[in-house]
């Protein structure tokens, strides 16, 4: 989609030399990691630090300097995708399943960057299905307790088993409908016993750039 790869390319063009990076999941992001493989092959010379299988295959693949997450402490910027975007960039991300690391990524990064189309930018978080992250051996009880909490819980499967993340961990996604208070719902869903952590992103992007048909433009 054109909107990803103007947004991916606008959000490549932030990094710098020197740069540690972190680099996050997604098919918006995919862009970003192909221009940043463009980019070093002209001379940039950054290491990078994935949040995923997925982003350290293609990062390989395009001849980035990859370094494991136990070896940094800080990262000078990191980017990636989201599933909905609000006005006070909050975010939902963990669509693709890898929302545990992008989070931890993000934590130790001065400046966290999201690339999005326009389809992601809403008004009011909560139409896309909430991610959260659990631990198996607890799966049913939590099922049962967000039954009870109105969320209609859908344990995430691939095929015919759990899907399970790059932690071995299993997702649910909820249903919440509009999220009044993403703070107080993340800070909810997290103390409850199983909860590894939520897709519920607060103020954590201090850019967003938004894709559009014929460019891409900064949302903050
Ligand atoms: C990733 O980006 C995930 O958190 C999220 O599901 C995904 C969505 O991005 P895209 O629409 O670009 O694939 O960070």
């Amino acid at each position: 989609m054109e909107e990803k790869r103007h947004a991916g390319i606008l959000a490549a063009s932030f990094v710098k030399d020197g740069m540690t990076v972190g680099l996050g999941t997604g098919s918006t992001v995919y862009h970003v990691i192909v221009r940043l493989g463009e980019r070093v092959k002209e001379g940039l010379r950054i290491r990078c630090v994935s949040t995923s299988e997925a982003t350290t295959e293609l990062a390989e693949s395009l001849g980035l300097d990859l370094i494991p997450m136990s070896e940094v402490l800080n990262i000078d910027m990191t980017i990636d995708g989201a599933d909905e975007v609000d006005r006070s960039c909050n975010g939902i991300k963990g669509g693709g399943g890898a929302l545990l690391h992008e989070k931890l990524v993000a934590d130790i990064s001065r400046i966290v960057v999201w690339v999005v189309d326009s389809s992601k930018i809403v008004e009011r978080l909560g139409a896309f299905p909430l991610p959260i992250e659990i631990v198996p051996f607890f799966h049913m009880q939590l099922i049962s307790k967000l039954e009870g909490m109105g969320f209609s819980p859908r344990l995430r499967m691939s095929g015919s088993c759990p899907f399970t993340t790059d932690e071995n961990n299993y997702i649910i996604d909820l249903e919440t409908g509009f999220i009044e208070d993403p703070e107080g719902l993340h800070r909810k869903l997290k103390l409850m016993p199983g909860v590894i952590e939520t897709g519920l992103f607060i103020t954590t992007a201090d850019i967003v750039v938004v894709g559009s048909k014929d460019g891409a433009k900064v949302l903050r």
